[in-house]
């Protein structure tokens, strides 16, 4: 299992969260979800096997935010 901390731009709300927390979690190979509005982060554990962390940028993008 792998980790990556996602640097995720434009969240504003608890709703951003719930809703980029929801999309996470729906991606396959995605293990466990922290999302931080504070911190503007994602935390994401994942399988590499089934998912890349760029894959899990582009989920963050396709959700409406800027990830880096
Ligand atoms: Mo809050 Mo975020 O009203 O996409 S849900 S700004």
């Amino acid at each position: 299992m792998e980790e990556v901390l996602i640097k995720v731009a434009g969240m504003s709300c608890q709703g951003c969260v719930k809703n980029l927390t929801g999309a996470l979690s729906a991606t396959p190979g995605v293990t466990s979800v922290a999302v931080s509005l504070e911190q503007g982060e994602a935390r994401v554990g994942y399988d590499p096997a089934q998912v890349s962390a760029n894959a899990l940028r582009t989920v963050v993008e396709d959700c409406g935010f800027d990830a880096s």
